[in-house]
């Protein structure tokens, strides 16, 4: 769905940009917006030289108009032409604002699409080891240092260019000798800047590198408001955030400083160039070498001359900063994205559902194994129940299957094809998963439950999943039951009813592979009983992996793994594992030892149940 659709410009890909020269990076990037660019550049030109034709007026006025003996024939066209420039420069400099904030915004809305798609776009493995502040940061504030780019420094260049030859070429008419000696400032100033461009670019480096900082210490400090509450940590998060942002303070103060260091150095310089200047054209003046129109049109141009290249100063010092934020931005796009569409097998119609792990091992960090000689065959439409002590790898299992993750060893193979061969996009739409910490997004219930179809879906249907995860009554319940917003302006949702929307989600998908991480783990026995029975039902036809800490839940299915340290330590049906003691008997009494306590002490104390 484009809701907004834009012009052709605003879709290219910005990988095409990424190149080690930043300024040919930064050209690459203003594919598409080019021609507004320089139209900038060329209306800021014009407009330019309107003005600077207005002081050539003055000098015609004061040295020829003012001596004529028509002089109040002359008047009236002279003041016309001196409104007609004004309002000329007045429509070029619009014209030129116009065109300036096209190109800047324009690019940076583009950038801002581009970082959010290819950010939903790298690896899992990439998300796990960046800190979501820090992506943030690179989004908006190093984003916004690169549109600050294009609206002043890009255009910037463009004008000083522009501004310096208009002058420069007005000055020269005037008195070579004079324009001459207006430009021995160039080369020092040049020098300054180049000076103070690494160190500035140093600073606003660390500067951004802080900011980053504290935009992670903030997003994590509102996600784990919880914590921070229930153990009363205040003091201590406030006492780290204050110590992040005094470093920032310091940082910002530091680049202030190299700034306005700058500043003071090249007004000196220029001050002394402008005092010469007149003093020089004064002394002209007097020796009778120059007229008085001319000596005032000169004034008017040297600071014309002298604006540009103080400018150029200051422009070389800002640009650093967006070489540094595109750096930022760079570097982030530069990651590959995780190929979507692409496999070597592209499968056509379902996925029957055999899956066949054989010796298969995986590491989050390579040199660290999590999985170690995983091997198991379910046949399509099997039930396979993963049972095992916290951390011992159920979940990293489960997925590798829709390719979250990428196994180290072994072979993984969905009917009878490799599982790497498979594209991401196919396996993800065949597989369900209910994942282990269920996430809403801030929608209403309905869209949630609709979030995985990407089909329009009847409100029977919607009903219908709910009503499987035994969450129907509850919506129904809502002030707008369906349409209720989840989250901050809505109602908030408890751990199991939050698990229960996943799982109607994850239903109405109607995968092929069904995972459920954990999915009962926040409901009480009673619901848990209800749901199970609808899974029954909905496992019918499918292969199923569950993930259960109670055995209750995981008895009836054909295939039992109970996993140890990243390893596979006893297999079979339940009877089988029953029969077989260890581990999965072991479980099985202390749990049928604690309930039937409990019962007992419920009918003791004669609670109903
Ligand atoms: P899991 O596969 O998450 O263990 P589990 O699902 O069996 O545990 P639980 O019952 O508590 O849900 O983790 C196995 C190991 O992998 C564990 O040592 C933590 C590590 N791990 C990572 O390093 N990175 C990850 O992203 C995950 C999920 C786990
Ligand atoms: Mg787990």
């Amino acid at each position: 769905m484009n809701v907004n659709p834009l012009p052709q410009a605003y879709t290219y890909d910005l990988k095409q940009s990424v190149s080690n020269n930043r300024l040919l990076g930064f050209w690459r990037m203003m594919a598409g917006f080019r021609w507004r660019y320089f139209g900038a550049i060329a209306t800021l030109g014009l407009a330019s030289v309107f003005s600077m034709v207005s002081f050539l007026l003055i000098r015609y006025f004061v040295d020829e108009a003012l001596q004529a003996p028509d002089l109040a024939a002359i008047l009236p066209p002279v003041a016309l032409g001196f409104v007609g420039l004004a309002l000329l420069q007045g429509l070029f400099s619009f014209l030129s604002g116009k065109l300036t904030a096209q190109t800047a915004e324009g690019v940076a809305l583009r950038l801002r699409n581009y970082m959010f798609d290819h950010i939903q776009h790298l690896t899992f493995t990439y998300h796990d080891n960046m800190k979501t502040g820090e992506l943030i940061q690179r989004c908006t504030s190093d984003v916004d240092t690169v549109r600050r780019f294009f609206s002043e420094q890009a255009i910037g260049i463009g004008r000083i260019f522009i501004l310096f030859s208009i002058n420069f070429g007005a000055l020269l008419s005037l008195h070579v000798g004079l324009a001459l000696l207006s430009v021995i400032v160039i080369p020092p100033i040049v020098i300054m800047s180049l000076f103070f461009f690494r160190r500035v670019s140093k600073a606003w480096d660390e500067y951004e590198q802080q900011d980053a900082k504290l935009s992670t210490t903030l997003q994590e400090n509102l996600s784990g408001v919880r914590v921070v509450k229930a153990f009363a940590r205040q003091q201590y998060e406030q006492d780290k955030f204050e110590a992040d942002n005094y470093e920032k303070f310091r940082r910002g103060r530091h680049f202030m400083l190299m700034h306005s260091g700058f500043w003071p150095i090249t007004d000196v310089i220029c001050g002394a160039q402008i005092l010469a200047g007149y003093g020089v054209a004064a002394i002209m003046v007097m020796d009778g070498t120059l007229t008085l129109g001319a000596y005032l049109a000169y004034a008017g141009l040297l600071i014309n001359i002298i604006n540009p290249i103080r400018n150029l100063g200051r422009l070389i010092v800002h640009m650093s900063t967006g070489m540094v934020s595109f750096e930022r931005v760079m570097h982030v796009i530069r990651e590959e994205r995780e190929p979507l569409t692409k496999g070597a097998f592209q499968p056509e119609g379902s996925l029957k559902g055999e899956v066949v792990f054989k010796d298969v091992s995986f590491g989050y960090d390579p040199e660290a194994p999590v999985l170690k000689d995983i091997s198991f065959t379910v046949r399509p439409g099997q039930t396979v129940a993963l049972l095992g002590s916290t951390g011992s790898g159920k979940t990293s299992v489960v997925s590798l299957l829709p390719r979250f993750y990428e196994y180290t060893g072994g072979s993984i193979t969905i009917d009878g094809a490799e599982l790497r061969d498979y594209p991401r996009q196919y396996l993800r739409r065949q597989i369900g998963i209910v994942e282990q910490e269920p996430f809403l997004f801030s929608r209403t219930i309905r869209e949630n439950i609709t979030y995985g179809v990407g089909r329009e879906v009847s409100d029977d249907e919607v009903i219908a999943a709910a009503q499987a995860a035994a969450i129907h009554e509850v919506i129904e319940t809502f002030p707008d039951g369906y349409n209720t917003l989840v989250g901050e302006r809505g109602v908030t949702l408890s751990g199991g009813q939050k698990q229960r929307v996943v799982l109607a989600r994850t239903l109405l998908k109607d995968p092929r592979i069904l995972i459920l991480d954990d999915a009962t783990s926040s409901v009480d026995a009673e619901t848990e009983d209800s749901i199970r029975e609808a899974l029954l039902r909905l496992m019918q036809g499918r292969t199923s992996f569950i993930i259960a800490h109670r055995i209750q839940t995981v008895m009836r299915a054909d295939l039992i793994l109970v996993f140890d340290k990243g390893r596979i330590i006893q297999r079979g049906t339940h009877e089988e594992l029953m029969a077989a003691g260890g581990m999965y008997r072991h479980v099985y009494d202390l749990q049928s030892r604690i309930e039937d306590e409990l019962e007992k002490e419920i009918a003791s104390v004669g609670l109903p149940l």
